[in-house]
């Protein structure tokens, strides 16, 4: 069979046909296939794009076969920092080098034969997609949920942008690698915070693999203790509170340490530390948070010359700041316990402060690991008291005399969504000198991102070079103001179009509050792992942020998420450009047919794990289609019927379908495509047993082949259509039943052992 021309007419009669319209108004069979859309980059479709669209897709057919009402979107989040990077190499404007992009991959997709409907594509960069991602900023703004403060934020000095905490990684940008230094910028904040302890909770009911759960746990980082109240020793009696998990270790405070930018600072440092104090806070201005809170970091600080009493016992300690305390966490100031802590141990080695120990282990040895829970001890009348009882119970008892609270910290931080890039939708705000930050009315969105932008990075937003875009209108009292010049975090954009894909068209809203509440939640969200924590965790956020605006009845937007595996290079290591590994999927389509490389493709890895590329197998998956052919064409020759007694030949054939069918329903729902394949390899095994049965029958070998074509289909597409046309159907394949396996038939009237006696 001739793949490409074959292909190349299957996929103009659906197109056509529009098989693969989603039905919105049969919502109770509804069954929301969704792959993370791509970036639209000039590299065109690779290995990793066909092994997480095609394969979900065979997913997507097969559930269409059991009786689904299937979605399966596509679309491109197409904002972002890459296209604005390529333009700042080449000059070629973001805009014209993202739709030109979008172009081709649409046509490579198209003809990947996967059944996207394409009717509800959005790309994230167009205004009507972008206008509802600045409503849902104004929403989030009207509810108090997105705000604007100060905030030293990472900078990274090449890509001359604010990063988000999770675009950081051991002090690098993401993007570019280069170091990341602290800012002080008015920036835009989401408050995820508000919804902390929720994300932590609706992790427990969701199918999602536990790792990336465990990530999103650890990320949102819930920590139980409390906040316990020094007094300082001056005359003002100021005081601070630390935070700390650990109240049960009170009495073994033998100094406290306040973040470096901690205000109070100012205020109690002696005249003759002044000078010490001023020079260090200099010193970690330049070092960046994940740098501090590294273990192999050097423990360094200075002695502010104050002095704070103990709230449980009086204890008069000294006050030093030191960069290992954050300011942004939990109070930014902490007590000193080296006895059982082990930053703190480290740290008051230096520095010569006394070490107490004040938890033993049960028999009251001092054998104990020292930051380990255990038995309280010279404590007064805490003495005896488990680490988990005391940690609450000094905390009750300071709380009494208003010293103190129980508190949960969350390890989580705000969602910073401005960008001082030009490659995203603008944030609707104007300020004006006498109205202050008014946000964009509705009606006058979308604050249309304008062409003409001199986008070369200075470390100012590029629009506000731009005096079109810039000056305007207050919409509250109609003098002057300028807008807003920074952009959204991408991420935004990508946090809400799983919504926008079920009323793709709307302009009147983001989207119809019915249509999306019958179409949502996705049943099935496959995706890399590395969006385990920001995507992942801003989609669950907005959604629960609009579902207490009224907007949606559903908690949580992906009720089971699949990781697809990476395909490697053929040496093992990630694809990249620069290591020169990267594999096409176009020569080997080209050659071969987007079937047989797909088939590949389910053959040849375990989908969840991948692996490093090697295509030794694509021979034998082409050959595997050529035997299939001619058992369909030899099936095709002879007539629909048989009916009456089967022989024993017909009965094992039976078996072998039956077989196949159940077990590749259940690997189906794992995602396992690899054993699938094997169970219909094994299939055609036994129609080709059949052939040479004495009992042959061509009329049962025809249903049987007819069968097996149906339970082929989702994983070569075109190549089954074919095949159906072929053996004198009129209609799609795709209208077909999968099978599902006759248990009866599974009983087997016979069973051969292999018996062996004394080895023989
Ligand atoms: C005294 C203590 C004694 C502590 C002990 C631990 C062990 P998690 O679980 O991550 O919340 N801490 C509090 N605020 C801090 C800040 N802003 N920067 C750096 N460290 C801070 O950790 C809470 C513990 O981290 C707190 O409990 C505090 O040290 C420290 F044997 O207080 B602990
Ligand atoms: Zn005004």
């Amino acid at each position: 069979m001739d793949n490409i021309s074959v292909e190349k007419k299957w996929n103009k009669i659906w197109q056509e046909s529009g098989l693969y319209k989603f039905d919105k108004n049969d919502t109770a069979r509804k069954h929301y296939v969704l792959e993370m859309f791509s970036y639209p980059s000039g590299a065109k479709l690779h290995v990793g794009h066909w092994y997480n669209y095609a394969l979900s897709d065979s997913y997507a057919r097969f559930k269409k076969m059991q009786g689904f009402n299937v979605f399966e979107p596509m679309g491109f989040d197409s904002f972002g920092l890459p296209a604005e990077n390529y333009a700042i190499k080449t000059g070629i404007h973001p805009q014209d080098s993202t739709l030109k992009n979008i172009e081709i991959m649409e046509e490579q997709l198209k003809n990947m034969g996967a059944m996207f409907d394409w009717d509800a594509e959005v790309k994230t960069c167009m205004p009507d997609y972008y206008k509802w991602t600045q409503w849902m900023f104004l929403k989030l703004y009207e509810k108090g949920l997105a705000y604007r403060k100060e905030a030293p934020v990472n900078w990274c000095p090449s890509c001359n942008t604010v990063l988000a905490n999770e675009q950081v990684s051991d002090g690098e940008c993401e993007r570019c690698h280069s170091t990341v230094v602290k800012k002080n910028l008015t920036q835009w904040f989401f408050k995820i915070t508000d919804y902390a302890q929720e994300l932590l909770d609706g992790l427990n009911a969701l199918d999602w693999p536990e790792k990336t759960k465990l990530m999103q746990k650890n990320w949102i980082g819930r920590s139980e203790g409390g906040e316990i109240e020094f007094v300082v020793d001056n005359a003002d009696k100021d005081a601070f509170r630390v935070f700390t998990t650990r109240a049960d270790t009170l009495f073994g405070v033998t100094y406290v340490v306040l973040a470096p930018e901690h205000p109070l600072v100012d205020k109690i440092t002696a005249p003759d530390r002044r000078q010490a104090v001023e020079e260090y806070r200099l010193e970690t201005s330049k070092v960046n948070e994940i740098e501090r809170l590294s273990t192999a970091k050097e423990k360094t600080g200075v002695f502010t010359g104050a002095y704070a009493f103990n709230p449980i016992n009086g204890d008069r300690v000294p006050i030093l700041i030191g960069d290992y305390v954050l300011y942004s966490y939990g109070t930014g100031c902490v007590m000193g316990v080296p006895a059982h802590d082990e930053r703190d141990f480290v740290f008051a080695q230096k520095h010569g402060l006394p070490i107490k120990r004040v938890v033993c282990g049960a028999e009251g040895k001092d054998d104990l690991p020292f930051t380990e829970y255990g038995v309280m001890t010279n404590s007064g009348e805490f003495d005896g008291m488990t680490s988990e009882e005391g940690r609450r119970a000094v905390v009750e008892k300071l709380a009494r005399k208003n010293k103190g609270e129980l508190k949960v910290n969350y390890r989580l931080r705000d969602w910073l969504v401005s960008r001082q890039r030009y490659w995203g939708a603008p944030i609707p705000v104007v300020y004006c000198e006498k109205c202050g930050t008014v946000p964009v009315p509705e009606k006058e969105l979308p604050v249309l991102l304008p062409y003409d932008v001199d986008f070369r990075p200075d470390g100012e937003s590029p629009l506000k070079k731009h005096k079109g875009f810039m000056n305007t209108t207050c919409p509250r009292c109609g003098g002057k103001a300028v807008r807003e010049a920074d952009t959204l975090d991408t991420f935004v954009c990508s946090s809400w179009y799983f919504l926008r894909y079920a009323d793709s068209k709307n302009d009147k809203a983001p989207f119809d509050k019915e249509t999306v509440n019958k179409i949502l939640p996705v049943d099935k969200y496959i995706g890399g792992a590395e969006h385990a924590c920001m995507h992942l965790l801003y989609a669950r956020f907005i959604t629960k942020a609009l579902r207490d605006m009224g907007y949606l009845r559903f908690d949580e937007p992906f009720r089971r998420l699949v990781h697809q595996g990476v395909i490697l290079g053929p040496d093992g290591n990630r694809m990249s450009k620069s290591k020169g590994n990267v594999v096409s999927p176009d020569a080997y389509v080209e050659e071969y047919g987007s079937d047989v490389f797909r088939l590949y493709l389910m053959f040849g890895f375990s989908y969840t794990e991948g692996g490093p590329w090697n295509d030794d197998g694509i021979k034998s998956i082409a050959r595997f289609l050529d035997r299939v052919e001619r058992l369909v064409k030899k099936a095709a020759e002879s007539e629909d019927g048989k009916s009456g007694e089967k022989t024993a030949a017909e009965k094992e054939l039976d078996y072998a379908k039956n077989y196949a069918a159940k077990n590749i329903t259940r690997d189906m729902e794992a995602f396992s495509f690899n054993t699938s394949v094997a169970r219909l390899m094994e299939y055609v095994n036994a129609l080709q047993k059949y052939e040479t049965a004495a009992t042959y029958d061509a009329k049962f070998f025809k249903a049987c082949v007819n069968d097996f074509i149906v339970m082929l289909s989702p994983f070569t597409p075109h190549f089954a259509e074919e095949l159906w046309e072929m053996t004198g159907h009129k209609t799609s394949v795709f209208d077909e039943r999968y099978p599902v396996a006759d248990e009866s038939a599974l009983v087997r009237d016979e069973t051969e052992y292999a018996v062996q006696i004394n080895s023989k």
